[in-house]
């Protein structure tokens, strides 16, 4: 009965809760109130002596004991339950695969989809479960086509500004993610599908992608990073360029800018970001991670290139404190795979 009870309170909460981090709210309110029911059923007084009333009581303590543990078994249901709205999410064999899914619109990018994208990478950022990440856009025809227009076409400027720092957060965490990131561009990459990609480590293109940062033509500019990100991936006078035309290209003028690092066919598109992301797991998940760190730190060091040499320096010091280290120099030397634990 207490179990159930609080089941009940639990599923109300997750009926209001909104947003992926209010579920992981309510999910942490359950696990108090579950602890908390514990601790008085354990602590409950027996005041009668008698045998009857003391198998009573214990076959009270047994159900509610019992109760309990089908609430803490019921949480990873209810977890699954709660997916995001417009993202489908999937982990396979340390793949987590994040799918945009708002197909009506072409995956256009609103408020909210940036907020459960955000959540998911942040939920998955320390699991051992994901070692790499694939994001592409659902559908045949779009990867995203941009920030979703009917959204902010009536914002003011506080708002846009609110909305454009909330972006960069989110597309700063997937830049400086401590684990892969790939973009599988699907199709239209367009505004802030571009500079989605952008945000992400590599980038793999089927054939029919297109690439482009259209905002001029809406009398805005690039809001989450793209002036800065395309000048850093294609230089500055191309993405100048790209950027004051508003012109979209395809996905073989995109590899010959290096916007993207390979193009295939749309069917290979998937299983050519798994070979990629498997050839990386096979390597030192520390390394990997400060591979990230040091490259980005070059872009991110205020133009004073003195501070990523040296960010360089430390991590590589940091690497030699790992058993991933030893594991990799010993496997070398006794002529076998190394097996690393990324510690
Ligand atoms: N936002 C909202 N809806 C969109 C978007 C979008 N970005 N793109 C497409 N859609 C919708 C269309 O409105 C249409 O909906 P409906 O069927 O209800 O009319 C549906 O998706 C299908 O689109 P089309 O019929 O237009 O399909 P086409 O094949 O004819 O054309 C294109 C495909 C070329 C991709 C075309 O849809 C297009 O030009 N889309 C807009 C592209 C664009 O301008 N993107 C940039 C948006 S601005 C941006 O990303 C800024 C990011 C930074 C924001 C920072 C905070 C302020």
């Amino acid at each position: 009965m207490e179990g159930r009870l609080i089941q009940t309170v639990f599923q109300d909460q997750l009926q209001n809760a909104g947003s992926h981090s209010e579920v992981l709210f309510s999910q942490r309110m359950l696990l108090q109130e579950i602890i908390l029911s514990a601790f008085l059923l354990f602590n409950q007084k027996q005041r009668c002596k008698s045998s009857r009333c003391k198998y009573s009581a214990l076959r009270c303590k047994y159900s509610a004991l019992s109760n309990l543990v089908t609430t803490l078994l019921s949480l990873p249901k209810i977890n699954i339950s709660m997916r995001p709205e417009n993202l489908l999410v999937e982990i396979k064999d340390f793949i987590l695969y994040i799918t945009i899914n708002r197909p009506k619109s072409l995956n256009a990018l609103n408020i909210k989809t940036i907020v459960e994208l955000d959540d998911v990478f942040e939920e998955y950022m320390y699991n051992d479960d994901v070692r790499g990440v694939i994001i592409t856009g659902s559908g045949e025809k779009a990867f995203i086509a941009g920030a979703d227009i009917s959204e902010f076409a009536d914002f003011t400027p506080d708002q846009g500004k609110t909305m454009s720092e909330n972006g960069h957060d989110t597309f700063d965490k997937i830049e400086s993610y401590p684990k892969p990131v790939i973009a599988a561009v699907n199709g239209y990459a367009l505004g802030g599908g571009c500079e989605l990609a952008m945000a992400c480590h590599i980038r793999i293109a089927s054939e029919n992608a297109i690439f482009g940062q259209p905002e001029v033509n809406l009398g805005i500019i690039p809001g989450y990073g793209g002036t800065q990100r395309m000048a850093e991936l294609i230089g500055k006078g191309k993405a100048l360029e790209l950027l004051m035309t508003g012109d979209s290209i395809n996905a073989a003028m995109a590899k010959e800018l290096r916007l993207v690092n390979h193009v295939v066919p749309a069917p290979e598109l998937i299983s050519k970001c798994e070979e990629i992301l498997r050839k990386i797991f096979s390597k030192g998940p520390l390394a990997i991670s400060k591979l990230i760190q040091c490259v980005n730190a070059h872009y991110r060091s205020g133009g004073y290139v003195g501070d990523s040499y040296q960010t360089e320096i430390n991590q590589f010091g940091q690497c030699l404190e790992t058993e991933d280290f030893v594991e990799g120099t010993s496997a070398f030397l006794e002529k076998r795979k190394p097996a690393f634990k990324g510690r």
